[in-house]
């Protein structure tokens, strides 16, 4: 069969897109491994087609050690992100972004209260897409940023504190799926439209007719989260991704049909990607060719727009096979890879040739035909894609320039299949995003997982599956199933060395002021309104008896004076929904009205010293 592979010559084949270092690399990872099998050097048909052998490889990491890598994963319609340590593939903490999680405080203090109320006042979102910036196109740790699919908005985490400390939402735009940085330096966040909707989406216009929808690309500023501007085009999109030096954004588009039914959806052989020219729409945008929606300059980068004729468009429609979904560009910057759900094939799109070609469709260079229901593809640095097969529920790696060279439809780039357990969506490997991969390890965030975990009722986890990379002889090995709350979509794996969290606060970095022991203060402002500001320690607050009238509009500032790390206090008020979580040095401030008149036990919530339990203040509503 021409799909079973001789690794060796796998391996030879794509020498000439490789550095000397990447196979160092390699093989240092593969030397570190205890207990790899003897290699077999040529893979049977059933290695081809099945799971990988058992050679041993080890993701454990031992009681008190760290990992490796931080994996910020999506957290779906939970509307979190989760920060995974891989390889162990351990659960570290959430960090809350559309919803709110009293553990953290978030959505409880005035401060984040007013956020998600500012963005919209939802209280769940959909985070599907969680990436980090990049500096030099490098992850440099500052922030991630992550698309709410619900609300049409996008959000930042300050990778500081591992905090959401923006939101915007986004006119003009329903259904924001992708979303990505402008390469290298991260000058730009884009939010991808996928639901087509009437633009502005205010009830003028024909609402019944869906050919006159529209969706609309969203270029987000990411140090003050303003949009930009927004590009209106034909079709709608789905995923998205930028080339890495910042001259194209590419997304992917099912129903260029403008459907507004499943059927009438999938009925065209071909979608398309698109490449949006941002130089060339940025110049539109300061040549004032735009119409201004809700504050926001609309470009109409429809096929039909002025600014797509001739040959400098600002978007090319590069028509790929039915119903692409994902689409990546590969390390080294020379394509973007492209597959269709509904096509088994992948489409290699050589980006140099986007803006030289008369005809769009030869820019595609490759098109392997890699197995059923492709949907996204990662990278690991040395010349391979990994491309996860939703139908197949596989896996498959596949050689990048064998697929340029080989006929359309061939199977000959692929070299190995490996089963994953069922149905991956979004797969992504270590670092895959930037310009280095790094080659060992490879997280499949498969939808289903039917029988692989106990039973817990009709709901069932997810099932992130950990696979190592790192061994082009032996193969690919699955390592690990970890079970997930629904439902991740995509992560960012990024090396522990770029993220430098604080484990204290920054006082510099708030907003609120400090209170100091023995500077507590309580103040009746006006005739129905209470001021408090204290401080918080082991084992007390700063009063330990506050007394209010009913109907008092209580403002109460507290800040943790402890210099320690991990040595958080909480203010948990019974009966008022009010929880903020203190960290060291952080101040908190909530505002509540006390409407109900009798003594309440405020106390800690969060375990902190022998004495948490006496850890409390006496709230004394007095009747009016
Ligand atoms: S994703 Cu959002 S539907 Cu494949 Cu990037 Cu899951
Ligand atoms: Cu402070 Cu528990």
């Amino acid at each position: 069969s021409d799909q079973t592979t001789d690794s060796t010559d796998g391996f030879d084949s794509m020498l000439p897109g490789v550095r000397r270092r990447d196979f160092m690399k390699a093989g240092a990872a593969a030397g570190g491994l205890s207990g790899l099998a003897g290699c077999t050097s040529i893979l049977s048909e059933d290695d081809v087609q099945g799971t990988a052998s058992a050679s041993g490889v080890d993701n454990s990491v031992p009681p008190g050690e760290h990992d490796e890598y931080y994996a910020l994963l999506s957290g779906g319609q939970a509307g979190d992100v989760r920060v995974y340590g891989l390889p162990s593939m351990r659960e570290l903490i959430r960090i809350p972004v559309f919803n709110r999680d009293a553990s953290r405080g978030y959505g409880f203090d005035d401060e984040s209260k007013q956020m998600l109320e500012d963005a919209g006042g939802y209280t769940w979102g959909d985070t599907h897409h969680p990436r980090i910036s990049q500096t030099d196109g490098d992850y440099d740790g500052r922030f991630a940023y992550v698309n709410d699919k619900a609300n049409g908005r996008m959000a930042r985490i300050d990778l500081t504190y591992f905090e959401t400390d923006a939101i915007v939402n986004i006119p003009n735009q329903q259904g924001t799926h992708g979303a990505c940085a402008q390469l290298p330096d991260t000058d730009l966040i884009f939010g991808v439209g996928e639901f087509r909707t009437p633009v502005p989406n205010d009830g003028s216009g024909n609402l019944e007719d869906p050919d006159s929808y529209g969706s609309v690309l969203a270029a987000i500023n990411p140090e003050n989260m303003n949009v930009e501007w927004e590009v209106l085009i034909d079709g709608n999109m789905d995923n998205g991704d930028g080339s890495k030096e910042g001259r194209y954004f590419f997304t992917s588009a099912y129903n260029t049909e403008e459907a507004a039914t499943e059927s009438g959806m999938t009925r065209a052989d071909r979608d398309d990607v698109k490449a949006f020219d941002i130089p060339r729409i940025e110049a539109a945008v300061e040549a004032g060719n735009y119409e201004m929606l809700n504050g926001v300059p609309v470009v109409d980068g429809r096929k039909d727009s002025p600014l797509n004729q001739g040959d400098e468009p600002i978007v090319h429609y590069i028509p790929t096979p039915k119903s692409p979904h994902g689409v990546s560009v590969t390390p080294d910057n020379e394509y973007v890879i492209v597959s269709g759900k509904l096509d088994p094939t992948a489409s290699v799109i050589d980006i140099d040739k986007i803006d030289e070609v008369d005809d769009p469709t030869d820019a595609i260079v490759g098109q392997p035909k890699l197995g059923l229901g492709p949907l996204h593809t990662a990278y690991d640095g040395r010349g391979h894609a990994y491309t996860t097969l939703f139908i197949d529920s596989q896996v498959v790696k596949w050689d990048i320039e064998e697929a340029v060279n080989a006929e359309p439809r061939s199977e000959s780039p692929v070299i190995e299949k490996i089963d994953v357990h069922y149905n991956p969506g979004h797969l992504i490997a270590a670092e895959s995003y930037t310009e280095d991969p790094a080659g060992d390890w490879l997280v499949s965030l498969n939808k289903l997982s039917k029988d692989r975990f106990l039973p817990v009722g009709p709901q069932h986890p997810e099932n992130d599956q950990l696979i190592y990379i790192g061994d082009d002889e032996n193969g690919m090995e699955l390592v690990k199933d970890s079970p997930a709350q629904a439902e991740p979509h995509d992560a960012s794996i990024c090396h522990k060395s770029k993220i430098n969290p604080k484990e204290v606060y920054d006082p510099e970095d708030l907003e609120l002021s400090h209170t100091a022991e023995g500077e507590s203060t309580m103040e009746r402002v006006s005739e129905d309104r209470v001021e408090i500001e204290m401080y918080s320690t082991r084992n007390h607050y700063g009063f330990q008896e506050m007394v209010v009238q009913e109907g008092d509009e209580v403002e109460m500032q507290v800040t943790n004076i402890e210099t320690t790390s991990d040595m958080l206090h909480s203010v948990a008020i019974p009966d008022h929904d009010v929880h903020m979580r203190v960290a060291p040095q952080e101040t908190r401030k909530a505002t509540f009205t006390a409407d109900e008149p009798g003594v309440y036990w405020i106390y800690c919530a969060h375990f902190c010293s022998a004495l948490h339990l006496e850890m409390r203040s006496r709230l004394i509503v007095k009747p009016e």
